[in-house]
Parts: structure tokens; sequence; C-alpha cells
């Protein structure tokens, strides 16, 4: 496991428990009373703190000791939607008042409903939201975070929400990833030219957002409430024309086929899944397509069936875990909680699931050569945790046990991580 850089270490932190996730998939690769050295912002060595600190002291770097703590990659929240206006509890209300999330949509609420405050919000108001919310998770260990646009709907809009999703990292110590999300809903105004929309979209919009360096990746919403398998199939044609990876709301409501779609592009991920069938687990599983788990939106919308998580790892496909933080389905800011309701709606052990909100999350965003698990050369961004074993980290309801964060080498303080 050790493993040594040729010159100096900026800075040791000594005396965790490690959980690398770096090994084999059947543990959490634990190096126990073990050390992180960073330089240049990365890892530069891993192994026992014994050896660590009379390394560190013929380098002369400062030791952290940190003993009695937990040490894991920092948190990756592969898929929210964190920059929006308006709250939707009156529609939280109306489902419990019996109406159906489908029967809200098709009514002209729903995501439309974001849509139009969303829109009227200034660029301030919204990036001050998404900071706050993204405090909150980065308050939790998280220190990368996928954004996703898509309540915009025009092209102006969505471009507003791709910058506040950047100028978030200028706001909140956390790395950024944006997302498209031009298929998310057919506005309101493009009501009888569907078509023509989605031309726009997957043509002039995903040029003109790309070429403003705007976006790393696309979505799309393919449900029968939203866009067919075809039109989520033509924006991932035109993304990988451009060369821009994509992900896609897969079999949340119903199986479109979406997962399939998502393997044939070669999708970083597919997300949801509630809906999915053998042949599009297999698909993906070929694709290397990884399967983001998104329970909090399970939960708000009171779904009965979860996702069919023995045939996803039968066939081989990663899971991924993450928040869906959304005001629609999802009002979530706690991965950790995301992490518990993985666990326990939808069976998976605490190892996938805390794999799932670090390796396989940096696999969901085509990070996974730079973040995601603790190894030399890679980013030093990590977590530490006051539990006694990493399962904890799954286990407690509101409980928030991180106390400490260190992005690319640098401790964040507490204060800059309360929201
Ligand atoms: N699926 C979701 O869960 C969110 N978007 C999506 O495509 C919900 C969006 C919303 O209801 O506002
Ligand atoms: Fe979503």
């Amino acid at each position: 496991m050790a493993s040594s850089s040729t010159s100096g270490w900026d800075r040791v932190w000594a005396g965790a428990h490690l959980a690398t996730l770096a090994g084999a998939a059947q543990d959490y690769g634990v190096v126990e009373n073990g050390a992180v050295a960073v330089r240049d912002g990365r890892i530069a060595w891993i192994g026992t703190a014994a050896e660590a600190r009379s390394l560190a002291a013929e380098r002369c770097a400062p030791v952290e000791e940190v003993g009695g703590l937990w040490l894991t990659p920092g948190l990756i929240d592969c898929h929210t939607h964190l920059v929006h206006a308006g709250s939707r509890v009156a529609e939280f209300e109306q489902r419990l008042n019996g109406a159906s999330y489908e029967q809200i949509a098709r009514a002209g609420g729903g995501i439309r409903s974001t849509v139009t405050a969303t829109r009227a919000a200034g660029t301030a108001d919204l990036l001050r939201g998404a900071a706050e919310r993204a405090r909150r998770l980065c308050a939790e260990g998280v220190t990368t975070l996928e954004v996703k646009s898509g309540y915009g709907l025009d092209l102006a809009t969505e471009r507003r929400l791709l910058e506040a999703a950047r100028l978030l990292e200028t706001q909140v110590p956390v790395s950024v990833r944006t997302t498209f999300l031009g298929l998310h809903a057919l506005p309101e105004e493009r009501r009888h030219d569907r078509d023509g929309f989605v031309a726009e979209v997957c043509g002039p919009w995903l040029e003109s957002l790309a070429a403003a360096g705007l976006i790393d990746a696309v979505d799309a919403f393919c449900e029968h409430i939203a866009f067919t398998a075809a039109e989520t199939a033509r924006l991932l044609g035109a993304a990988r024309a451009l060369g821009i990876p994509a992900h896609v709301h897969a079999g949340q409501l119903s199986d479109l086929g979406a997962a399939e779609v998502a393997a044939r592009f070669g999708a970083l991920s597919a997300d949801h899944l509630e809906y999915v069938s053998e042949a599009g687990a297999a698909a993906m599983a070929a694709s290397g397509t990884v399967a983001v788990l998104l329970p909090c939106a399970y939960y708000t919308l009171r779904q009965t069936a979860p996702p069919p998580v023995p045939l996803l790892r039968r066939a081989g496909v990663p899971l991924a875990v993450a928040t869906d933080c959304n005001p629609g389905t999802s009002p979530c800011v706690s991965l950790l909680l995301a992490l518990n309701m993985a666990c326990t709606l939808f069976g998976l052990t605490p190892l996938e699931a805390l794999t799932g909100a670090t390796r396989h999350a940096a696999r969901a965003l085509g990070l996974a050569h730079d973040r995601g698990t603790l190894e030399p050369g890679k980013r030093a961004d990590f977590a530490l945790w006051r539990v006694e074993r990493p399962a904890e980290l799954c286990y407690g309801l509101g409980a928030n046990p991180c106390v400490g964060v260190v992005r690319g080498g640098e401790p964040i303080a507490a204060t800059q991580q309360s929201p």
C-alpha cells in the first residue's frame, strides 16, 4: 500500500483509520492507524502513521494528528439540480391529498412550475440559493458535486443556470461539474412545437453552451411525461459529435428503454432505474455505464418498486448513489441521508453505498482517474469522520459525523462549511 513520492511533502494527516475504497470491490481498503501525505494538492503517499511520522520528520513536513477518526475520500454527489428557484411544497401537499406526480406534471405543474420561478429569479438569487444548498452538502464531507440545468428551458435561462453552477466554485469550497439538461420538460410556450424545441436543444443551444465552455455533459429526462427514447438518442448523438459525454434520467417511472439508449451512446451514467430490464442492465454493464441510484426521490414520491439491485449487481453494473437534490421530487441536501436510504430502501450494503458516493460517483462523472479513492496521484480531497467504523456513515438519520474536510490538500475552515 505504501508508496513514495520523490520529493517533499506539504502536509501529513496521521493516525486516522483510512477507508481508501481503492482495493478490491469486496472491502473498504482499510489502513488502520494510517496516514496520508499531500503535495501540490495531490496525495503523495499513503501508509501507516508510524512510518509517516518518521518520513515527515526527515522532510520537515507538518503533521496533523487525527487519531481516533476515520478518513475517507471526499464524498461526491454526482446528480443534483441545485440551481433553481421556488419551492414545490404545495405539490407535496397535493400529492398527499391524492394527486400523482404525473397528474400534477400533465396539469402544467411539476417541472414547469419551477421553470416559471427560475426564469423570474435573478442570477444572484439563484446563486445564493444554490450556494446554501451546496454548503449543507459540503458540511457532510462532499468535495465534488454535479449540477444540472433544466429549469430554464430557454437558451438565455439555461445559460444563466450553467453560469451560476460554474460560479458556485467561487462561493463554496467544492468542485462543480455542470450538465446541460436540455430535455427536461417541454416548456409551455413550445407546447405545439415539440420537434422544433428538440431540434434547437440538440443543435444551436448545445453548440453555443458547449462553445462557451459551460457544459461538462448533457442529460435528458427519458420518460412518458417528458421525452422519448428517440429524442434522448438525438441529444446524446449530438453531444457525442461534440465529444461531450452524457447522463440519462432513465426508468424513474417507467421503462422506455432509456438504459439501452444510454449504453448505446456510452453514457457515463443512467440514473434512477426503478424500471430497467435485464437487457438494459446487460447493455449498461457492457458499456461501463454507471447506475446512479436516487433513493431520496423514490422516497419522496412514495414509490414502492425499488430498482432491481440484484439484477444490476448480477450484470456487473457499477452502482453510485446521489441526492438528486431538486425542489420537486427530492428536496434533500444530505448525501448521508441518501446513503442511508440506499441501504434501507434499496438494500445496498454500506460498502456499496459508500463506494457509490466516492469511487463509483467519480466514475459517473468521468473523474475516476482523478478522485474518488485515496491513492497516490489522486486529488487530495478527503473527509474526516468521528465514527466507529465506515458503515456508520450510512447508519445515522440526521446525524453528521463529519469533523473535517480537506480539498486539494487544504483544510476547509468550519466557517466556510456552515450554511
Ligand atoms: N427526475 C427527477 O427526479 C427530477 N428531474 C427528473 O428528471 C425532478 C424534477 C422536478 O420534478 O422538478
Ligand atoms: Fe434528477
